[in-house]
């Protein structure tokens, strides 16, 4: 069976699937497919298998492309036995944490795109601050609540959250995430050190 991963090296729901490749040991097992495009201009994006123009996208040749990130996740966990997704009802937990750190990087692309496709007298300062609002309050609660699990065997709860975080630092550093968030910044700053996450990421040269 042939994989074609349709992605970018910025975009950190493509960054998920390549973490999870690696923690896996099958980077080499899925060709990766560099696009480019936007709202605006789908570009090379894979619109052709995904009506969405969006990326992640994985193609194969035997069966349609599968779509968004976390369904592609789920399907080479299962296809290369990763074991990121424990069985229920430990997996209930992993999804809510999964989708909580999914949240939070819908909300910190969406404050990118506000910036870099609209107008920039239509750009709301005021919408952005809330939505940053939004990302701190969940950064919170994660440290609130979700310490122990992060602190357990790996997961793709972990790496959603992983990556996320790194992403708010390569995309709203001047943010400042860290000061009010120890536990998790201390947590984070172990969890960038693993080789998955090391070598997927964008800053890296
Ligand atoms: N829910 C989707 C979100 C994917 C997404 O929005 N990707 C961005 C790149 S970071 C994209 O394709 N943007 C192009 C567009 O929205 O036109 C997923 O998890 O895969």
């Amino acid at each position: 069976m042939t994989l074609r991963l349709h992605g970018a090296p910025a975009s950190p729901y493509v960054r998920k699937v390549r973490v999870l490749l690696a923690e896996a040991g099958q980077t080499d097992a899925v060709a990766f497919v560099t696009v480019a495009g936007s709202p605006f201009d789908t570009g090379t994006m894979p619109i052709g298998h995904n009506p969405l123009g969006r990326i992640p996208t994985l193609e194969r040749d035997d069966g349609p492309a599968i779509h968004d990130s976390r369904v592609i996740c789920r399907y080479l966990d299962d296809l290369y036995g990763a074991g990121l997704y424990p069985a229920p009802p430990a997996l209930w937990s992993v999804l809510t944490l999964e989708a909580t750190a999914e949240g939070m990087l819908d909300t910190a692309v969406a404050m990118v795109y506000e910036r870099r496709l609209r107008d920039p007298a239509q750009v709301s300062e005021a919408l952005l601050d809330a939505w940053w609002a939004r990302i701190t309050r969940t950064l919170s609660a994660i440290e609130g609540r979700w310490m122990a699990h992060l602190a357990g065997r790996l997961d793709m709860a972990q790496v959603a959250v992983g990556v996320a975080l790194s992403y708010l630092d390569f995309r709203h550093g001047t943010r400042q995430w860290r000061p009010d968030h120890p536990a998790l910044a201390a947590w984070h700053a172990d969890f960038a050190m693993r080789p998955s996450m090391m070598m997927t990421d964008p800053e890296a040269g």
